[in-house]
């Protein structure tokens, strides 16, 4: 079996730096190549700077390389990309477009894109939010995501591409840091429970967002990569689900392991955002198709992420 050479572009994103290390485990540390447009603070392995928006540079890193999958993590979350809409959707758009277009051409051979949740809407049913349903996002993270899903399917129907794609939940890691997103204060919580045993949440306390932990988000994202090709019945994204839960609940299963943590609410714009997105997900087509299963509960998620931060 010919060896697969794995190019990781946005590799020093919240999921990237996690996803880098365990392609490296798992397919040796000269297989799997990591890229981003800024240097990696800790240099532990191949690297390639590289703006996914640059064809060119994109073609001599896949020769350079002889590349053949892609993880293509390279995009501007919810709340960042409301503040920069232009810029979030040529970088969300244009780096889609360069990757699946090398598929076309056949330089590559399969390629993983991540969507989200964020494709959902507010005209979205919120509890159990099947597959396929209205999809009318208000974001313009959710509206770059919802055309990229219709990209990747076009080009599997089309053209015959193997891409793969899952529509994430809010991501939470111990590992590295999130960035721009807003499910992202369920990563700082935690933070902020072991340093100062208080958070203000920039979400009100009722606000129920589908939520996984990153060692689940892993195993999702691999899982699906690894599958056989005919498992992979949905090209466009799909659903997962881990858990779900409001910053109330997060801050009580807190409580358990820090009695005296506190939690105050002061929403800003993510609020509106939070507002527009389901609240759990149905997760029947991966979970029949390609054999997916989460591990992690709110509960034993705290329990090991607090672990972890302390052992920092
Ligand atoms: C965000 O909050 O923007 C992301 C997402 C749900 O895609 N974590």
């Amino acid at each position: 079996m010919a060896t697969e050479k794995i190019l990781v572009i946005g590799s020093q994103g919240q999921i990237g730096l996690e996803l880098t290390q365990e392609l490296r485990t798992i397919f040796g540390e000269n297989n799997v190549i990591a890229s981003d447009v800024k240097l990696p603070e800790i240099d532990n392995g191949l690297f390639e700077i590289l703006d996914v928006m640059d064809k060119n540079r994109l073609n001599e890193v896949f020769k350079k390389h002889g590349v053949t999958q892609v993880y293509l993590l390279a995009a501007l979350l919810s709340a960042t990309a409301e503040k920069n809409p232009r810029f979030a959707w040529d970088l969300n758009m244009e780096g889609l477009f360069n990757v699946l277009n090398a598929a076309k051409e056949g330089i590559i051979k399969k390629v993983y894109w991540p969507s989200s949740i964020a494709v959902f809407g507010p005209t979205t049913p919120k509890q159990q939010t099947p597959q396929y349903t209205v999809m009318e996002p208000n974001t313009i993270y959710g509206i770059s995501k919802l055309a990229g899903e219709r990209y990747c399917e076009y080009y599997h129907q089309k053209f015959g591409v193997d891409v793969r794609s899952i529509r994430y939940p809010g991501l939470i890691g111990y590992k590295s840091a999130p960035g721009g997103g807003t499910t992202d204060y369920a990563v700082h919580i935690y933070h902020e429970a072991i340093k100062n045993k208080a958070y203000t949440s920039f979400l009100n306390a009722e606000t129920e967002l589908p939520m996984m932990y990153m060692p689940d988000a892993l195993q999702a994202t691999i899982g699906l990569m690894e599958a056989a090709a005919d498992k992979v019945k949905i090209r466009s994204s799909y659903n997962v689900a881990g858990m779900s839960f409001n910053p109330e609940q997060i801050a009580a299963a807190i409580r358990k392991h820090i009695p005296e943590f506190k939690i105050d609410y002061n929403p800003d714009f993510r609020q509106a955002i939070a507002d527009s997105w389901p609240q759990s997900i149905n997760d029947s087509f991966a979970k029949e198709h390609w054999g997916w299963q989460p591990k992690f509960n709110l509960e034993t998620m705290t329990e090991d992420m607090l672990n972890n931060l302390k052992g920092h």
